[in-house]
């Protein structure tokens, strides 16, 4: 494995709890190289060649997960484009517990877990707000409640799981965006030291 080495950390929690603006401020404290899925798939949707276009926009707007194989494809890719680099967060993914395993089993094992613990009706408040502005397909009222249902069903026993072998640092997500990352940049640089 080439990245057997490095320090990879899953930024994991509900849509819209925090786990792009946090870990764009990581990336300035800590030096890591910031991956979210999300935005991955995103850029592949936009690619005119790419063959997988449609199929993961109509995934994103309904909410629900691409093929495995197309994210953790395009994460690696993404990792191969830093050798340089010693830390990477991977943010929105895994999103299922399959997920979880195809990305131990064929690129490595993470570390650790940040989580994002935020109750649905903060998360459904910010969603909102952010749609008026973002240009997001999913981020209106009948995507959000897909993608909450997908979270609850598929994506939060990957953080119980991991929160069994001990590897989860929990965040409030309530609070300011200045309160919220000083507890996340606390607790990093603990896991960190
Ligand atoms: N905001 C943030 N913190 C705040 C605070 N403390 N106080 C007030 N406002 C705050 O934040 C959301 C909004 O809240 C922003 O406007 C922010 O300013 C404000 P953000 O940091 O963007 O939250 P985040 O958790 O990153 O929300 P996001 O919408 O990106 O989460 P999702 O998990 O829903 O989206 P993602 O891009 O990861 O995935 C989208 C879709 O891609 C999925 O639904 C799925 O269909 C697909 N996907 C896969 O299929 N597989 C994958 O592996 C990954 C994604
Ligand atoms: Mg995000």
């Amino acid at each position: 494995f080439p990245f057997g080495e490095k320090t990879v950390v899953f930024v994991l929690g509900g849509p819209g709890s925090g786990k792009g603006t946090n870990s764009a401020k990581l990336v300035e404290d800590f030096g890591f190289v910031h991956l979210s899925a999300g935005d991955l798939l995103r850029a592949e949707q936009k690619r005119e060649v790419s063959q997988y276009g449609e199929l993961i926009s109509h995934h994103i707007r309904e909410g629900i997960i691409v093929p495995p194989e197309i994210t953790i494809g395009l994460l690696r890719n993404a990792m191969m484009e830093h050798p340089e680099a010693n830390r990477f967060l991977i943010d929105g993914f895994p999103r299922s517990l399959a997920q979880a395993k195809a990305f131990k089993d064929t690129v490595c094992n993470a570390k650790q877990v940040l989580y994002f613990e935020c109750p649905e009706a903060v998360m459904l408040e910010r969603l909102l707000d952010r749609g008026k502005t973002s240009g997001r397909t999913d981020d209106n009222i009948e995507s959000i409640k897909k993608r909450f249902r997908t979270y609850v069903n598929d994506s939060k026993p990957v953080i119980d799981d991991f929160a069994k072998q001990g590897k989860v640092i929990t965040v409030s997500c309530k609070g300011s965006v200045d309160d919220v990352y000083k507890t996340t940049k606390q607790q990093m640089a603990k896991f960190l030291k």
